[in-house]
């Protein structure tokens, strides 16, 4: 049955049935210290304002039957998927692949790529491994959600400005609707977090729809 959640531009309809919760990144690399993140020169307890809203958005996904699906950001051991460009990029403190106390930096099967506990995938909800900032490029994503008859996105995860956005305008770009949980999404930069939620939601709902985890709750109950 097709709902509809208030949200900005306006209302965001959709079929429970039809959709996916997406959480792009929430990793231990990117939230806690002596991860990627870190690396990078950023104070990373700004993400963990996303951890309660993502649980929430899961819990109401999950209680409403909808697929659910999460990413990781991270590379092969040997960084053979990792463009140079990118590893010369990531170099402020530590560079991708470089040990830390979480392991190998932003490296698959690491610690540090693993999703934080509160947010653990639960058995049968796919995990899709990505090298780049888009959930789309060089993964399984779409003919994931195209097989299942999945036309409507809700997304959540960090960071908004970086993996959020680039996902969403991939999807957009596909043709999927996609709304953005806004409580459930964070930056290291609260006023990129704003921008990037208000270009969303601007212009029409240029490359989507803005709600929180609360009007999803309600929209699901
Ligand atoms: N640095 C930053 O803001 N983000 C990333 O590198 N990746 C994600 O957003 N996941």
């Amino acid at each position: 049955m097709p709902i509809a959640i208030p949200a900005e531009p306006f209302d965001f309809a959709f079929d429970p049935a039809r959709a996916a919760l997406i959480v792009i990144d929430m990793q231990r690399d990117f939230l806690e210290p002596g991860g990627f993140g870190e690396a990078l020169g950023n104070d990373v307890s700004l993400l963990a304002a996303a951890i309660g809203p993502c649980r929430a958005a899961l819990d109401a996904a999950r209680a409403a039957g909808m697929l659910v699906i999460h990413t990781r950001e991270g590379h092969r051991a040997d960084l053979s998927d990792a463009p140079p460009a990118k590893v010369q990029r990531s170099a402020p403190s530590r560079r991708i692949g470089d040990p830390g106390p979480m392991g190998r930096i932003l490296v698959r099967g690491e610690p540090g790529h693993e999703i934080v506990a509160d947010l653990a995938p639960l058995p049968g909800e796919p995990v899709i491994d990505k090298p780049g900032k888009g959930a789309f490029y060089a993964t399984e994503l779409e003919p994931m959600l195209r097989h299942r008859g999945i036309d409507a996105l809700l997304i959540a995860g960090v960071t908004t400005e970086v993996c959020v956005h680039t996902t969403l305008r991939e999807a957009n770009d596909r043709g999927f609707r996609c709304a953005v949980l806004a409580d459930a999404c964070a930056s290291y930069f609260p006023e990129f977090h704003a921008m990037a939620l208000r270009m969303v939601s601007a212009q029409g709902g240029i490359f989507g729809w803005v709600t929180d985890t609360a009007r999803l709750g309600a929209a699901l109950q």
